[in-house]
């Protein structure tokens, strides 16, 4: 409605923030003013400046609104929807046949606002005999999840709002956010004289600069740096005895190995004063309670899942869980990791079929996706969807990943743009803005009270889009896998209700092998119609309302979901539909952290054999980047104040750098003989660009960063396609990887930078 404030949420990390937005502008298709939502649970009125920019996304240039096929000479032709899910379904099913279902790859299911399109295409994955699967976590935090799945089968969060000491380890909050109200939160913890800030980066970062202590390590040797911190606590009897008796297993073997480390030397290895170092050691051991967080810093360079591992045995040791202002396991709607039990038991996770890789929380890793494509090996992928993801852009080596989609037999892409990997499909299959449907995202890790939000469309679709769960029905439908017949029975079920619908869905669907497979499908189409307006796209949360019911009863009881069979489930449904600002769904006590704690024996395993192996390898391993002609160390993906991954397309969105400047030190900059708006080479072993320089205090000599989200294509007002700055990922090689959970190295690249007349 022109004028009116509506609810929703920003899209462009993965906090989603609560907003109220005023539709109106031509057509009344526009953002005409935003703000932050009072009554959403987690972010309480709070926003930063980058929703304001929200109407790029809405109105971008580059959106598409027919399905589009691709001709012989590469362009594309506008087809109707009946050809467009005919043609996929076939030609995806000819695959299927020929070659086996587990030759077609799914890549994607939700960005950063987007998650229900995901759930919807399991339905797709399981009609097709589709087993394989990938996503942007997989060049992430897979190591971090193999790490938690190890230690006790669940990935864990921490508590920065309570904390007396909150670290970040290459996490840059104050930009990149990831916490509730993070700047709120930031400037309490940086005013609070009792409490200590830390901040592990090699830049001076935004956050580095409110910190009380900064170890400004030299990039990529993070390990030496926390096998450090760990040392001092061990050595100077700065943990937690008789908690670690309590809690933990195999606690000696790795307080041995943390007795070895000589802390001297490890903390010159990673450029850190030894007083320092053990400043903030005791700082964590004397702590009430210390709340880490590990980001991209980490997670994409050397020795990752070795980082993560030595991030945990630091409140391992101190017994930082399942306490106020320290780590937790949050409950939740969907795990995003799916389930890490099998891990903490010992299992080894599953291989991909041609590279070997270890499948972590059921993902490819990124960096071994072209090498399952680029191979006659006859279980290579041969077809592809790719929904809401852009992994020519995303994943390392885009020129090498580029011949891998082109390569494919069928690759159909589900998004609102032409992306850069859409102009490679066969297919792109236009869909609804998150602004133009139900939505939701999974990223809810709150606690003691975890709440979640489904929001409802605030414009009207243009025709020729349809939603991604309209796309998923039809296709599954075209596949065959359930008749009109199925459906019948249900249709005339939820007609009467959703007390009629529960034992027809729980009884005949799920216990149907043909059927409980296209579950969310099916309540998409025989619940979806009867629910309120615009909200047909949100019928899977029914079925995940009731999971989440059955997970965690006592959880949902202290949030006022209570009673008997479905009855807490229901209560939630409603709730969740009823409240446009999002609902608190659990209230925990401290306890159900250890009921989530899911080893065998309910204690956290901290012995991993692999990675106190890798420890005691790391001696003095080189730092910087060994290699002469390339001597800088670049990280390739920095988040700033106007970069959002891939989501806004248009350059003007960014209210500065718009075309995004490679940040380098003072002195490095002095001795090439560049300054700041200066344009210089950047070249590494995989590519070279040119890009604008920005000489700046954050960086330390030797080390250049380069902002995340640039380098897109965009159609310009006058029709013209161009691309503004640098795609990192023309940099970076897929051999950078983790051996063990491969993921990419894309802060730790080695580059050589010359000055351009
Ligand atoms: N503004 C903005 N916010 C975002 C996003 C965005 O695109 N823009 N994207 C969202 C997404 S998808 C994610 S995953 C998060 C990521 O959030 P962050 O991980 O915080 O983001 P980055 O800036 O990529 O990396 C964090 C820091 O790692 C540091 N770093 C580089 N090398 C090293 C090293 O060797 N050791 C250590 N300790 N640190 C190092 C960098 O200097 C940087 O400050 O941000 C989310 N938030
Ligand atoms: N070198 C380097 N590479 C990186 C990183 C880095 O730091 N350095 N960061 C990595 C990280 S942490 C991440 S998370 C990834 C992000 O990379 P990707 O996971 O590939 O995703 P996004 O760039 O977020 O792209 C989201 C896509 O969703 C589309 N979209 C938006 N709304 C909808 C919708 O409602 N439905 C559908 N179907 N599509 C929609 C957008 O148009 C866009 O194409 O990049 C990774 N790549
Ligand atoms: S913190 Fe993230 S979700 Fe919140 S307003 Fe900023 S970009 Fe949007
Ligand atoms: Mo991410």
């Amino acid at each position: 409605m022109p004028g009116s404030w509506e609810k929703t949420a920003c899209i462009l990390c993965e906090c989603n923030c609560g907003l109220e937005v005023q539709i109106g502008g031509e057509g009344d298709r526009h953002f005409t003013r935003i703000r932050g939502d009072k009554a959403h649970p987690a972010s309480k009125g709070y926003a930063c400046e980058k929703p304001h920019r929200l109407d790029y996304y809405q109105n971008g240039p580059d959106r598409i609104t027919s399905p589009l096929r691709r001709k012989d000479d590469g362009t594309f032709e506008e087809i109707d929807w009946d050809t467009a899910i005919r043609e996929v379904a076939g030609r995806l099913a000819a695959v299927r046949d020929e070659h086996g279902g587990e030759t077609i790859f799914y890549y994607g299911g939700g960005g950063q606002g987007n998650h229900l399109p995901g759930a919807y295409a399991t339905a797709t994955r399981r009609a097709l005999g589709s087993r394989y699967r990938s996503s942007a976590l997989a060049q992430e935090k897979t190591g971090e999840f193999w790490v938690g799945g190890r230690l006790m089968g669940s990935m864990t969060r921490a508590d920065f709002e309570h904390c007396e000491v909150g670290l970040f380890i290459g996490k840059n909050p104050w930009q990149s956010h990831g916490l509730p109200r993070a700047r709120v939160t930031l400037k309490e913890m940086a005013k609070d004289p009792k409490r200590t800030m830390v901040v592990i980066d090699p830049r001076r970062t935004e956050t580095a600069e409110m910190a009380d202590i900064h170890l400004q390590v030299k990039p990529g040797t993070d390990a030496w740096l926390l096998s450090a911190l760990g040392g001092v606590l061990v050595q100077e009897e700065l943990i937690d005895r008789a908690w670690i008796e309590e809690h933990v297993d195999g606690a000696e073997d790795v307080m041995a190995a943390l007795r070895e480390i000589t802390v001297a030397q490890y903390c010159e290895i990673s450029g850190v004063s030894e007083e320092l170092v053990r400043e903030t050691a005791r700082r964590i051991g004397g702590a009430e309670s210390v709340a880490i967080f590990e980001d991209l810093g980490i997670q994409m360079n050397r020795y990752s899942t070795l980082n993560s591992y030595l991030n945990k045995l630091l409140w391992v040791l101190t017994g930082n869980f399942a306490k106020r202002g320290a780590q937790y396991i949050p409950a939740h709607i969907v795990p995003i990791t799916g389930k890490l039990d099998k891990l903490a038991a010992g299992a080894e996770p599953k291989r991909s079929p041609v590279a070997g890789e270890r499948i972590i929380a059921g993902l490819t890793p990124c960096n071994s996706i072209a090498d399952e494509i680029l191979t006659d090996h006859p279980k290579r992928y041969r077809a592809m969807i790719v929904e809401s993801g852009n992994p020519a852009h995303s994943v390392a080596d885009s020129q090498r990943m580029r011949e891998a989609l082109s390569s494919l037999d069928t690759l159909v892409v589900i998004d609102i743009a032409m992306t850069e990997t859409a102009r490679l499909a066969d297919y792109i299959l236009p869909t609804a803005t998150q602004y133009e449907k139900a939505e939701a995202t999974f990223f809810n890790f709150e606690f003691p009270a975890n709440y979640f939000h489904v929001r409802r469309p605030v414009f009207g679709a243009p025709e020729g889009v349809l939603p991604e769960a309209e796309i998923h029905a039809r296709l599954c439908e075209a596949l065959g896998a359930y008749t009109h017949e199925d459906l019948a029975p249900l249709h005339a079920a939820a007609k009467q209700g959703r007390a009629a619908l529960l034992p027809l869905f729980f009884g005949n669907v799920l216990s149907n092998p043909k059927l409980s497979p296209m579950a969310p499908v099916i309540l998409y189409r025989t619940l979806g119609p009867h629910l309120p307006a615009g909200l047909q796209s949100a019928a899977v949360v029914w079925g995940l309302a009731h999971q989440a019911a059955r997970e965690n009863p006592g959880s949902l009881r202290r949030a006022g979901f209570d009673g008997d069979g479905f009855e807490p489930a229901e209560k939630l449904f409603d709730a969740i539909l009823d409240s446009p600002s999002g609902v608190v769904f659990a209230v925990d006590e401290q306890d159900e952290n250890w009921a989530r704690v899911k080893s065998p024996n309910g204690k956290i395993q901290a012995l991993i054999p692999e990675l106190l192996e890798e420890l005691a390898s790391l001696g003095n391993a080189s730092t910087g980047t060994g290699d002469s002609a390339f001597p800088f160390v670049l990280s390739a993906g920095e988040r700033r104040s106007f970069t959002a991954n891939t989501i806004l397309r248009n350059p003007e969105w960014r209210k500065k750098d718009r075309d995004g400047s490679v940040r380098i030190n003072p002195d490095d900059a002095s001795q090439l003989g560049v300054g700041s708006g200066d344009r210089v080479r950047l070249t590494t072993k995989r590519g070279s660009v040119e890009v604008q320089v920005e000489v700046s205090a954050m960086m330390q000599a030797g080390h250049v960063s380069l902002p995340n989200g640039l380098g897109l294509d965009h159609t310009t007002q006058g029709g013209t396609r161009i691309q503004t700055g640098v795609a990192p990922n023309e940099l970076t090689s897929t051999e950078d990887r983790d051996w063990l959970a491969g993921t990419p190295w894309h802060k730790h690249v080695a580059a050589r930078i010359e000055a351009l007349a």
